[in-house]
């Protein structure tokens, strides 16, 4: 009797343990490179399958939201590593942490950036330059989100969202001492100081351990600045970025003569650069580039950087075009009204689909780029992102061809529109700022078709193979410890 039921159970553990790895096997068929990381990518968003983190997994579940998953978390001896905000106050991230995992998102915030004397003071007064008032948590958003809903891909990774309150899109190096306005302007050594206590604390620099490092608009030119020094302070783990809508191209702006030397916000740029921030950018790309700052431009950084990266930007952003020097030029009008501008948009738009043609041929970066106006899909407040992020292009949302980038190495995921000679929109992203919107048509899409996508059959195999190892979880159970139950 025991002998039968002990020959039983080995027969149904291997019976299941053959189930589950056919199940499991469209895991290879999305791995063209068979990179064992992405398995465990994988994995991380699978309920766990041992009862002890099962147990502890499902309490956290009950116990915390998806909302206000974010906490405060003070940067230890934020003083002397110049960790300070623009007035004064010591820098701070917000941590969501999850023990079972090695995989880390690290999001920049958003929010431009301060030129001017006022401007900078006036910043320095509210939240964009000071810690002062920050809450003890907040809601993640768009990869920073716990919730499986609205971040199927990344939900269950630790995750850090650093607030930006240095007025520098994160590349500032220098001390309120040595600074023009005497205030601090020093996002480099927040991000810098940040990723040293990550790594003291939780060792995100092991074999093993993926990161993943990116941010909307000054959080993009963030990443770009900042991603391979990073790179090289947690090898051996692996890290790729991201950058939403942080690719202003070095376009003349509306109204500015063309041909006439690097537009007018490079000279901005400069000032602030150098003035201002002793800015730090891509090290190999400055000892390319005659002028540090013109790192700070995606297509300018972009063939320098090691790791891999993902893009996101609108064949025409919103925020380059009306707001990055108005008070120096005419305001582009959206929608135009003049035949001119209508004929500069057009222009402004090939000349976006130019900028990002490295981007498109890489085998290891990809790229989203809808006929649209907008400025960040993720983190913009100029439209709700409830609409930017509802975007598509060949029915891909800028999260889902994301995540086809993500988890194929960067083989796939890539989407970009062609841009026309008048601005007409996709009608998915279709706003009051377009001239008119076109019917739904093909786009171009820059990858091989494969048989297997993320959304599909992907998730309904995961499904049947979590299914599989739970009625084999339950029928070994009840066989081992029959005896067990029955006598309780
Ligand atoms: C903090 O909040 C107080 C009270 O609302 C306000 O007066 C002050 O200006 C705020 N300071 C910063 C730096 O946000
Ligand atoms: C966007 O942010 C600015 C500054 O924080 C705020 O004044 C404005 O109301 C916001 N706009 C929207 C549409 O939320
Ligand atoms: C781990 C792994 O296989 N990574 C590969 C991802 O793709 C890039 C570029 O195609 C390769 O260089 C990496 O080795």
């Amino acid at each position: 009797m025991w002998c039968q039921r002990l020959v039983l159970t080995l027969w149904l553990m291997i019976a299941c343990f053959v189930g589950g790895l056919q199940d499991f096997g469209f895991v290879s068929s999305l791995q063209p490179h068979g990179r064992p990381f992405k398995l465990n990518s994988l994995k991380d968003s699978l309920p766990n399958i041992q009862p002890r983190a099962r147990r502890e997994s499902s309490r956290r579940r009950v116990r915390r939201k998806h909302t206000y998953n974010l906490k405060r978390t003070p940067i230890r001896d934020a003083k002397n590593r110049n960790a300070l905000c623009l007035d004064g106050s010591e820098a701070v991230f917000y941590l969501s942490r999850n023990s079972d995992s090695k995989y880390w998102v690290v999001q920049l915030q958003e929010g431009g950036s301060c030129g001017t004397y006022e401007s900078c003071l006036h910043r320095s007064r509210g939240p964009l330059g000071s810690s002062r008032n920050y809450s003890d948590y907040l809601t993640g958003t768009f990869v920073a989100s716990d919730d499986p809903q609205e971040n199927p891909m990344f939900s269950s990774w630790n995750k850090v969202f650093v607030p930006y309150c240095s007025g520098d899109v994160f590349v500032g190096r220098r001390g309120k001492d040595q600074n023009d306005y005497g205030m601090d302007m020093c996002g480099h050594f927040i991000v810098k100081a940040i990723f040293f206590q990550l790594i003291e604390d939780y060792r995100i620099n092991k074999p093993g351990t993926e990161i993943l490092f990116g941010g909307a608009s000054s959080g993009g030119l963030g990443m770009f600045a900042n991603i391979d020094y990073i790179e090289g302070l947690v090898k051996p783990a692996e890290i790729r970025g991201y950058n939403d809508g942080g690719w202003f191209t070095l376009y003349p702006n509306f109204g500015e003569t063309a041909n006439a030397g690097p537009p007018f916000f490079f000279q901005v740029l400069s000032y602030m650069f150098h003035n201002l921030w002793d800015g730090f950018v891509d090290e190999t790309c400055r000892a390319n580039m005659p002028k540090a700052e013109a790192c700070l431009y995606g297509e300018l950084v972009f063939k320098h950087l090691s790791a891999p990266v993902y893009v996101f930007v609108a064949q025409w952003d919103s925020y380059q075009l009306q707001e990055l020097v108005h008070s120096k030029f005419p305001t582009m009008r959206l929608p135009p009204e003049l035949p001119s501008e209508a004929e500069y948009l057009g222009k402004f738009g090939k000349n976006t689909h130019r900028s990002l043609r490295r981007v498109i041929n890489s085998q290891k970066d990809g790229v989203f780029s809808p006929a649209c106006f907008m400025h960040s899909f993720s983190g913009d407040n100029l439209t709700s992102t409830k609409q930017t992020l509802a975007c598509e292009i060949d029915g891909k949302t800028p999260y889902k061809a994301f995540s086809e980038w993500f988890i194929s190495n960067g083989t796939r995921g890539t989407y970009v529109e062609e841009p026309l000679d008048i601005p007409e929109c996709n009608p998915s992203c279709c706003s009051k700022l377009c001239i008119k919107c076109r019917k739904p048509r093909p786009s171009v899409v820059y990858d091989e078709p494969t048989p297997q996508t993320i959304s599909g059959n992907g998730a309904s195999r995961l499904q049947q193979s979590v299914v599989t190892i739970w009625i084999c979880a339950v029928l070994i159970y009840s066989f081992v410890f029959w005896r067990d139950v029955v006598l309780l």
